[in-house]
């Protein structure tokens, strides 16, 4: 680790609120890897991971994230100092992620889903000094260590999960390795204010942009939605989302079972042919789905009653992401056979939850309220001004765990964050009088695929590489199974263009998988608004109009 500490410059809460927080006992200065400690004196051997066939106990997870921890500082890693990770959804995952914060190395953790161009933009961010991927993802499948995209990634140390050489992951994360755990600080590196890692934003711009989360508010956030969640050392929790991702890993997710001394399954995706068996043979008690999986396993349950069998352990079923229908949210006690919570989130902060002695009116119904007794909520006009109780409007908000800007984003923080500091989240919500959220439309530049986020500019600016394309515009489109899928529209010189090509064209320009337009529409030029924007609203009507009508768009 470096003598002169450079930790990482980011957006402070102002010192008054930062000191109500830590009064009021929500900031404890408290590193994340705490609970780890403090498990492996309460329950060293209690089962922490279970990964196929393969199980961690506290101890383990404990002592392997410090080898790593070790090896990391040994190699002259340390505060101040990033990382970029990208794993699937296997045990590693966290072992790495508790090294990382052992030795003060704030990662930014990819997505699986992630292609080149997420990779090279959070390079271009945090210029990493490591980073970790696997070879089960396409880019790395080849194993090869001087391909263009680590070159550009340009981290000096490269270690690839699956690779079984000096340096596969491994081989850093074994005891049969040469060095000795590192005899780590029992506080922590970093002081509990300081950047811990960069949770990733949904994004509406043309660069996914990345947000510093402090220990501080982190660990907060999962303590109180332990509380709320009823977590305990019984909590057995299937991990079925992206890991990375703020829902499943800290809403109260697999941190939260960390820090109650419970058990996370690890399954490879929300399906119900990886998740039904897992919860039957592990009695999974607590998962966490987007709206689509949920359908997904009403469906698998409703056709076949010894499916339904595989989820007798299964007590809570946690969903958000993205807007759950009433309809579906209806037939999850009836057919699941367990309770649900709603939970709006997001990993900027902001995270609400139907209680667990909620009223059904309120479980089906809303979206819940804030977690935190100080998480403040405006609901503004198109002016700035409170509306009406039960109108709807923009949600802004502050609090203990909601950040305070986008690293390094200053021109994009001057239009999200008010003069108070309170985050505009780009959803509009109604707000009763109890306070529960009801998500009723975006304001954001966004298109929510099922709860996978895409940055309309970001895969416009794609299209418009494209020699033949002269404009694009992304919108949402209604889609009975994913909530919403993506339009774009497109004026093109090529009338021959085809939607095969131009999605080949993106894949190859590094551009993910969900991200890929499920349906392009060549128009002769795009319909603009009286103030010469594009307009995207009369664009989304024309779409849904033909959808509606099952006819294809007249695009003359
Ligand atoms: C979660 O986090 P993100 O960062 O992927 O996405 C946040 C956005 C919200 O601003 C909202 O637009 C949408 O996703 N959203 C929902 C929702 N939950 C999230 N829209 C309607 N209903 C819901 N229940 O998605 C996230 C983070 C932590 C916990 C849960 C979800």
């Amino acid at each position: 680790m470096s003598d002169s500490r450079r930790f990482l410059l980011y957006t402070r809460w102002p010192a008054e609120l930062a000191n109500q927080y830590r009064a009021k006992g929500y900031w404890r200065g408290e590193p994340l890897t705490a609970m780890l400690a403090r498990q492996c004196e309460l329950a060293p051997d209690a089962e922490a991971i279970l990964c196929g066939e393969r199980r961690f106990s506290y101890r383990e997870l404990d002592a392997a994230s410090s080898r790593l921890a070790g090896r990391l500082a040994r190699h002259g890693l340390g505060v101040g100092d990033t990382a970029l990770v990208q794993l699937p959804n296997v045990a590693e995952f966290y072992l790495v992620f508790f090294a990382l914060l052992k030795a003060g190395i704030a990662p930014v953790n990819a997505l699986f889903s992630h292609n080149r161009l997420e990779l090279v933009s959070y390079a271009e961010q945090i210029k990493p000094r490591l980073f970790i991927g696997s070879l089960a993802h396409g880019l790395f499948a080849s194993g090869e260590r001087h391909s263009d995209l680590l070159r550009v990634i340009g981290a000096e140390l490269v270690l690839l999960d699956g690779d079984a050489g000096e340096l596969g992951l491994a081989h850093w994360l074994s005891d049969l390795a040469r060095s000795e755990a590192l005899a780590l600080p029992a506080h922590g590196p970093t002081p509990a204010d300081e950047v811990a890692f960069f949770q990733l934003s949904g994004g509406s711009t043309g660069t996914p942009k990345l947000i510093p989360r402090t220990h501080d508010d982190y660990l907060y956030s999962v303590r109180r939605s332990n509380e709320i969640c009823e977590l305990g050392p019984h909590t057995r929790y299937l991990c079925a989302l992206p890991a990375p991702h703020n829902f499943p890993l800290s809403s109260p997710g697999a941190l939260g079972v960390f820090e109650a001394g419970g058990t996370v399954v690890l399954a490879p995706d929300p399906s119900p042919i990886s998740c039904f068996p897992l919860i039957a043979r592990h009695r999974v008690n607590l998962t966490s789905l987007v709206p689509p999986a949920v359908s997904l396993w009403l469906q698998a349950a409703e056709a076949d009653s010894a499916a339904r069998t595989q989820l007798e352990s299964l007590a809570l079923l946690q969903v958000g992401g993205a807007k759950l229908g009433e309809a579906v949210a209806s037939k999850i006690g009836p057919l699941l056979g367990c309770r649900l919570q709603q939970v709006f989130g997001m990993a900027e902060g902001l995270v609400n939850y139907t209680r667990l002695s909620d009223p059904d009116e309120k479980i089906i119904y809303t979206q819940g309220r804030p977690m935190s007794p100080d998480d403040e909520v405006r609901i503004l006009d198109e002016a700035g001004n409170p509306v009406a109780p039960g109108q709807p409007g923009a949600l802004h908000t502050r609090g203990p765990y909601t950040f305070r800007g986008y690293y390094q984003s200053p021109a994009h923080n001057a239009r999200v964050f008010d003069s108070e500091g309170f985050y505009c989240s780009g959803d509009l919500v109604v707000q009763d009088a109890e306070g529960y959220l009801t998500v009723v439309g975006r304001q954001k530049d966004q298109i929510n695929r099922g709860g996978e986020k895409i940055a309309a500019e970001e895969v416009e600016n794609q299209l418009l590489h494209h020699p033949a394309i002269t404009h694009a515009a992304l919108v949402s489109m209604p889609d009975s199974a994913m909530g919403e899928k993506s339009c774009a529209f497109i004026v093109s010189t090529d009338p021959a263009l085809k939607p095969l090509a131009l999605r080949k064209f993106l894949r190859e320009r590094g551009v993910a998988d969900f991200k890929l337009p499920d349906r392009f529409e060549a128009l002769d030029a795009l319909p603009m608004t009286a103030v010469g924007k594009i307009d995207k609203q009369g664009l989304r009507a024309r779409i849904a109009h033909a959808i509606a009508a099952n006819q294809p768009l007249t695009t003359a």
